[in-house]
């Protein structure tokens, strides 16, 4: 069987996507035929891409992107999706999709299928687990994917390849002449069975992320799926529920078998840097991590980034790994308000914890980012400057900033709809603008104060009170605004430049001992 992917990625955000990485290990073991259609590096209409707008807004200093070639060529994407079909003649196509690009996946398989019928259409990923009746009744959609995907597309191909009945495989919403056959899940995967991802499939610039203003040939590995938490943005509450066996949701991969499969990755492709995805690194289990740490030392020894929960860290812990190699933490704190963090969003820590958190990346001399949203349901103007003034206090090196949106199948969504915060029949429209602007409508903050607040916001953490005042100016757009926020500017990357710099090498050792350059 051929078997087509489709990736529409429509903002150069790099890194390979691991959904589909699996799916095609599992379906070359089985001798079919794999290729990729990836969009992330053809320039997709008129969005600015991920990191040029991080830069945008101050997030970020980016590196020469031009260098690793990794630019979004001019071309048209939907022409060459179907040339590509023509010529590899796919028996199915199969997509992967979140929120922010499903209409666009839309319209990539709507063309082809108004012209070869016979082709299968299966999608998969978060949007599909989490609104499987939304998305199944879209006429270009023959099959829907629930959940985790290796075992489910195996069956399919194989199970069509041998000319048998697929209307039973579980995992699968299928649809035949327009009846729906919506069938069960099957366990959860066995993370320390499972094959390694097929990085091969995909187009080697997505090896190379940026980090601290410097690009790093960064390898993608989880060590756990699932979460603990279930926070009323998050879609890990409805991806566990679609399992029977909830109470297994989150499995974590023995340190053996994950230290080898770096290991495997940092040989073959010579690699700077780990970048674990994990929902929940499990820092918080003690047995597991010293048995990791050591054997990530001796095997791999690359510096490596996690993301952390403020409520789950211990110090014992942290040590260890900033020993083993890590030399990033990514901390989601969110909103600076804890009312906000509990009542609307179902977060529920301290600012201490969240302060103590940062306090030992800085005591352990490795880099810190936090994770913040803005534009919350019933957050105003005094509830984000808590969120300034916890970044301010905990001083993490990076403040990243996004706007909360309301992604199908999280509680924050039905509260948003049901308090008519956003009108969801004119969800395709918010495609194009999820990153650069709010679309929901509050009565409490206007979407003009969201802008200027998201603008100047890293103004805000970085420089002193006394800047307040003209910040509050930079927030506004007119020409005054503008001279004043780039007069803000410049003082502001005045202020960070005397900030360390990071400097990761590919030993974590030596990345530690010369982390910090004073410019
Ligand atoms: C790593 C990650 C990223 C990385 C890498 C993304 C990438 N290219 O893969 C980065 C940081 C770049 C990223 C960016 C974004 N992300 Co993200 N990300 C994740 C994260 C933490 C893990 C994804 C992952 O690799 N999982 C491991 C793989 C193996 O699982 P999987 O992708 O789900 O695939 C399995 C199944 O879904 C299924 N499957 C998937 N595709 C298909 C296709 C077919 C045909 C079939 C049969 C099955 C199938 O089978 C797979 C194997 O079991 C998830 C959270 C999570 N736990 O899922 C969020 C998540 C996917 N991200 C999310 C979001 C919102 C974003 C951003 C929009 C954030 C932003 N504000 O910009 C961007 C979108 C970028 C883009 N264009 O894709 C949301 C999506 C929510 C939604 N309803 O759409 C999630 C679910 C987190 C959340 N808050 O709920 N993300
Ligand atoms: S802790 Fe993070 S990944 Fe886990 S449920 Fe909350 S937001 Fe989702």
């Amino acid at each position: 069987m051929k078997i087509l992917f489709l990736y529409p990625n429509k903002v150069m955000v790099t890194r390979v996507p691991l959904g589909i990485c699996y799916l095609s290990s599992y379906l070359k073991k089985d001798g079919h035929q794999v290729k990729v259609f990836d969009t992330t590096f053809i320039k997709c209409g008129n969005v600015q891409n991920d990191e040029e707008l991080r830069a945008a807004s101050l997030q970020v200093r980016n590196p020469d992107f031009k260098e690793y070639k990794l630019i979004e060529r001019e071309a048209d994407a939907p022409v060459e999706f179907e040339n590509e079909v023509e010529s590899f003649k796919p028996d199915i196509i199969a997509t992967t999709v979140v929120d922010p690009n499903y209409n666009f996946g839309l319209e990539l398989l709507r063309r082809i299928k108004s012209k070869h019928k016979n082709i299968v259409t299966i999608v998969g990923g978060p949007t599909v687990t989490y609104a499987p009746g939304e998305v199944i009744v879209e006429d270009c959609i023959d099959i829907a994917c629930i959940g985790e995907g290796e075992e489910a597309i195996s069956e399919l191909c194989n199970t069509i390849q041998n000319g048998k009945d697929i209307k039973g495989i579980k995992n699968l919403w299928v649809k035949e002449n327009g009846k729906i056959y919506k069938n069960v899940t099957r366990p959860l995967v066995n993370v320390n069975e499972i094959l390694y991802p097929d990085w091969d499939i995909f187009d080697h610039r997505h090896l190379f992320r940026p980090l601290g203003g410097k690009m790093y040939k960064m390898g993608i590995f989880y060590m756990s799926r699932g979460c603990l938490f279930r926070c009323k943005y998050c879609g890990n509450n409805a991806q566990s529920q679609v399992y029977a066996d909830k109470s297994k949701y989150y499995r974590i991969k023995r340190p053996d078998y994950i230290v080898q499969e770096i290991a495997f990755y940092k040989e073959k492709y010579d690699l700077e840097f780990v970048f674990f995805i994990d929902d929940l690194f499990p820092l918080h289990k003690p047995e597991i991590m010293n048995d990791f740490c050591r054997f990530y030392k001796e095997q791999v020894g690359l510096p490596f980034t996690i993301s952390l929960h403020p409520e789950l860290v211990k110090e014992e812990q942290f040590a260890m790994i900033v020993d083993a190699g890590c030399r990033n933490i990514s901390v989601g704190v969110e909103s600076g308000d804890p009312k906000i963090r509990k009542d609307v969003l179902g977060r529920i820590y301290r600012n201490e914890q969240v302060i103590d958190v940062f306090n030992l990346a800085q005591k352990y001399k490795i880099r810190s980012s936090s994770f913040n949203m803005i534009g919350l349901p019933y957050e105003e103007r005094s509830n984000i400057f808590k969120t300034i003034e916890l970044n301010k206090k905990a001083n993490p090196t990076s403040a990243t900033l996004t706007f909360f949106h309301p992604y199908r199948g999280t509680e924050l969504r039905d509260l948003c709809i049901r308090e008519k915060f956003f009108d969801p029949s004119r969800e395709k429209d918010y495609e194009t603008i999820y990153r650069t602007e709010s679309y929901l409508n509050f009565p409490q903050i206007s979407n003009k104060a969201l802008h200027g607040l998201f603008r100047t916001f890293q103004l805000y953490v970085k420089l002193p009170k006394i800047f307040y005042g003209l910040i509050r100016i930079a927030e506004g757009d007119t020409l005054l605004a503008k001279i004043v926020f780039s007069m803000l500017k410049r003082i502001f990357y005045r202020v960070t430049d005397k900030e360390s710099k990071w400097n990761f090498t590919k030993n974590a050792q030596d990345s530690q001992t010369c982390k910090k350059i004073k410019l």
